[in-house]
Parts: C-alpha cells; structure tokens; sequence
C-alpha cells in the first residue's frame, strides 16, 4: 500500500446531483461558433451607418476581453475550492466554452470588419479604462490565491450575470429588429451557456456561505454589495462611453441593472434595484428569453449538426436548485 494515494474521479458515486446534473447539460448545449453561418448578415451589416458599426465592433471587443479574464484565469480560480471532483471537471468543461466564446467574437470580426478594423478594435479593448477597470477588478480577485474563495465566486457571477449584458445589449437589440441574425444567434448560445454557468457557481457559493458563522457571513455580504455598488458605477461609463452616440444608454442601464438583480439572485441575495424585466426594452428581453428561442436557424448549418433539446435555466429552474438541501 502506498501511503498517500491520487483519487480518481468516480461518475458512479455522486456526492452532488447539480454537478452531474450541470454536465449533463453543458455537454448536451454543446456549440461551436464555426457552425454559425455570420457570412448571411453582411447584407444587414452594410446597412448600419458608421456610429452603429463602431457600436458593433466595440460592443465585441469588450465581450473578447471578458471572455477572455474568465478563460484565463476565472475557471482556474475557482477550480482551487471545488467541493467536489465532479465540480472540477464541470469547470473544466466551462472553461473551454469560455474560450469558445472569447474566439466566436472574432468569427464575427473576421466576417463583418476589415483588418484595420479589428486591429484598432483589439488595441481600444485592451486600453480603454472603464473595460480595463472592471477586467483588471475581477482578474485580481481571481489571481489572488490568499483572496477569499467565496469572493472568487461572487466575482465570477457579477462578471458572467451582470457585467457582461451592456455589451449583450447590442445583439439582441438587433435581433428584435430582425437584423444580423445569425450573429445574434451567436450570442444566443453564449446567453444560454451563461445561464447555468451563473447559477452552477452561485449555487456552490451558496453551500460555501452555510458553512460560515454569521459574522463571517454578514462580512461576505458587506462586501459584495460595496462591490457591486463599485462595478455598476464603472458600468455607467463604460455604457455612456458606448451607447451615447447612438442614444440607447438608458436603455442600456435599465437592462444592467436588471441583470444585476438577477446576479444577486443567482447568489441567494436580494436584488438591490427597482429594475424589473417589465422596465426592460421589450425587444431587448424577448431576444434573451432563451427559454422561448428555437435553434431553427441550424437548418442553415448543414446535415451535421444536432443540437440537444435543452433549454436554458429559467426561474423555477433557480428555485429548485437554490431549495435543494444539500
Ligand atoms: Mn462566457
Ligand atoms: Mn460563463
């Protein structure tokens, strides 16, 4: 007998139902943005004016840079503090998607922006200071191996839930209005995999905070919402610096603030903002009722492609998932 022994993950001997569960229905979500034909909404495209392409364009390179920080480096921070071996290979799955989405922007780059273009798109992603700022706020957390892991995970679904959808804005709004549709339908995939991903990690921070005394829990929530207070200020400009041109940045914010909300919820917490999805653009919160969409749109794709019947996580799926006692 040796005496330390490396212990092999066993799918046989589940210890949490959600971590089979959350695999069960990645790996059945599973896309790639190669499949999406982008190429059948230049026409749509070459009907934009020149504000809204820079719109388009700058919208993606955030959402690179986001992609990116949770490529890198989110999945690997919270892989340090799995409770369990089947959560790490769930992470693992996460963090390739994440990479599938970081490159599914530069799909529709390639497609719909000329060189030049994407060269001073990728130099304004990795320069501008309110993306930067809130970037550099999550990826600090994530690399800081002394940082709370609780704190870890409530960074990872502000960033997945919440900070993401000023840039998801864009799409859907164009979606609703039936133009660049396959591109939309990209982000489509990328809102439903964001779905479980927000309430796959705020249900393990959720297990972690039970097991903390109430000082420490009081502490954690003290915390998260100075946080979020913080991220949302910086979200104000960032959505100035984006929307105002085009006049949409209310707008914007309300949607924002609505995922914010939602990001608490994901977290156990209560939402902090009057925003309801009735104060959302109706067009907006349509496109990103997954739950509703059809995947007619892989006939396009060809004979090879099969998409599982699922769905993304809608309220009652939280409900269940947050009531279960583990
Ligand atoms: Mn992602
Ligand atoms: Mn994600």
């Amino acid at each position: 007998m040796v005496d330390k022994s490396y212990k092999s993950i066993n799918w046989n001997q589940i210890n949490d139902e959600i971590d089979k569960a959350t695999w069960e229905k990645l790996t059945e979500q599973f896309w790639l943005d190669t499949r999406v034909p982008v190429s059948n909404d230049l026409p749509d495209w070459r009907k934009l004016d020149d504000k809204h392409k820079y719109l388009v364009g700058h919208v993606f390179g955030g959402l690179t840079l986001l992609d990116t920080v949770q490529s890198q480096d989110g999945m690997a921070s919270l892989r340090r503090h799995v409770r369990t071996q089947h959560e790490t290979a769930v992470l693992n799955n996460i963090q390739f998607m994440e990479s599938v989405h970081a490159k599914s922007y530069s799909t529709i780059f390639s497609t719909l922006n000329t060189p030049e273009e994407i060269n001073e798109i990728f130099e304004w992603s990795d320069s501008e200071e309110y993306l930067q700022n809130k970037a550099n706020w999550i990826a600090d957390i994530y690399k800081d191996t002394s940082a709370d892991p609780l704190k870890q995970k409530v960074a990872n679904v502000f960033l997945e839930t919440c900070l993401f959808y000023s840039g998801f804005y864009t799409p859907l709004y164009y979606l609703g209005h039936n133009q660049l549709a396959n591109t939309a339908e990209i982000i489509k995939l990328i809102l439903r995999d964001e779905s479980v991903h927000g309430t796959y990690i705020g249900y393990k921070f959720q297990l972690g905070l039970k097991e903390r005394s109430q000082n420490e829990q009081d502490a954690v929530k003290d915390w998260l919402y100075d946080f979020l207070y913080q991220l949302y200020d910086n979200e104000e400009k960032y959505t100035k610096l984006l929307y105002d041109e085009v006049g949409w940045t209310d707008k914007v914010l309300t949607f924002v603030r609505y995922n914010a909300n939602k990001a608490l919820m994901n977290l156990g917490m209560d939402p902090i903002f009057p925003d309801t999805a009735d104060d959302v653009e109706p067009i907006v919160i349509n496109g990103i009722s997954t739950t509703t969409s059809n995947h007619d749109f892989f006939s396009q794709v060809g004979n090879g492609y099969r998409l599982g019947q699922v769905e993304a996580m809608n309220d009652d799926d939280y409900n269940k998932w947050s009531n279960t006692d583990k």
